[in-house]
């Protein structure tokens, strides 16, 4: 396979209500995609930053800027020799940007998997045809305006709820959920960071809560912390954030720091290192369940692929577009009876709708393959 050109779109997409974390509070939702033309067809992909550095480093124009100048020259040069599978070893010199680089890969092999007739689930070796959808809610201003959305997703038929927490939003409304719901609900908590290690004792009240997981409670870079936590408290510990690549979750599972892990695929770099992850946590015992990042439909059939996956035991936070969107981007992916299908067309099995994109794209550009 050969790469001619990429364009890069960057579009606006409102959220039907304000998705609030410990670090941000989003209502109209940016997103970029990435749309790869080779000799063997087209592929398109969605880049898992946000536009501001705030979940992880990398941010959008900063992710456009290292493909633009330093990734897509590299992938030109191979010329011929050009492959999703040879993306990561090509770019290996070129530290972190794993969203950047996830954002080409996926694109690529959307590109070879269309031309070779294959879905993303068959290349992954998927199991399931179907993937139990969780749910994650974000921080209100009031507990009953909690309730009211939490009711909502479980009348709609959301097998797991996940609250987000910060310091003053986790006891409360975690009890709250809990006592009105009752005991067989799968719930589970996320913090995004937002606590300490002196926070230990607060974040051990929440074990009379019976949580499937509390994911990323404190800094991503303390994997020791995470461990002296995870020792601490009854509540099985999940790492997001810390989690960049198959080496660190590896070294997380052996420290006692990972007892779960989610697997967001523009997070680790791409798929093919998410897979790797799937492996070494299966060997392990550890379980895995697939994060999101308020995807359209073309990061979202992706990730359902994945989530198809049989180490994927834990429902994830891919929802379905009505979760998110008044209007999604591709066919909408819906739930039905608390699970999503896993597209089975060739590559991501979706399609962008051509007046939708006009509709919500800021800007357009090209990238072609220098003659
Ligand atoms: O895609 O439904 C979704 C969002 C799931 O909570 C979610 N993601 O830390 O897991 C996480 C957050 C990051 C969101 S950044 C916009
Ligand atoms: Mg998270």
């Amino acid at each position: 396979m050969k790469l001619e050109a990429v364009e890069l779109i960057r579009l606006n997409v409102p959220l039907k209500s304000a998705f609030r974390t410990s670090f941000s509070s989003v209502n109209m939702h940016e997103v970029v995609w990435v749309h790869a033309v080779t000799d063997e067809g087209e592929g398109w992909a969605e880049c898992g930053a946000n536009d501001r550095p705030d979940y992880s480093s990398e941010y959008h124009t900063g992710a456009m800027a290292v493909l633009r100048e330093f990734i897509l020259p590299d992938l030109f040069k191979l010329g011929n020799d050009l492959s999703a599978e040879a993306v990561a070893p090509t770019l290996h010199w070129i530290k972190q940007h794993r969203m950047a680089k996830a954002a080409i890969e996926t694109a690529l092999l959307d590109a070879q998997l269309r031309a070779s007739k294959t879905s993303f689930a068959e290349y992954f070796g998927a199991t399931r045809d179907k993937v139990p959808a969780g749910v994650s809610v974000g921080i209100m201003d009031s507990l009953p305006e909690l309730m009211s959305f939490v009711e909502g997703y479980l009348n709609e038929g959301y097998v797991r709820i996940k609250l987000k927490i910060e310091p003053g939003w986790d006891y409360e409304p975690v009890k709250l959920v809990r006592d009105t719901f009752g005991p067989d609900l799968l719930l589970q908590v996320d913090a995004n960071t937002a606590y300490t290690r002196d926070d230990f004792d607060l974040l051990k009240r929440l074990d009379e809560f019976n949580l499937l997981l509390i994911e990323q409670p404190i800094f991503e870079e303390d994997l020791l912390g995470h461990a002296k936590l995870a020792d601490y408290i009854e509540t099985p510990v999940c790492l997001d954030e810390t989690i960049i690549s198959a080496d660190i979750a590896r070294d997380a599972i052996e420290l006692g720091a990972a007892e779960i892990i989610n697997i967001k695929p523009s997070r680790v770099g791409g798929y093919i290192e998410s897979v790797k992850i799937h492996d070494i946590s299966v060997a392990n015992n550890i379980p895995v369940w697939c994060g999101g990042m308020l995807e359209t439909g073309i990061g979202r059939a992706a990730n359902l692929a994945l989530a198809a996956m049989p180490g994927f035991t834990l429902p994830g936070d891919t929802s379905a577009s009505s979760r998110y969107f008044e209007t999604d981007l591709t066919e909408p992916f819906v739930l039905v009876d608390g699970h999503i299908s896993v597209p089975t067309g060739p590559g991501i099995g979706v399609d962008p709708i051509p007046e939708i994109i006009e509709r919500f794209a800021v800007s357009r550009e090209w990238i072609k393959r220098p003659n």
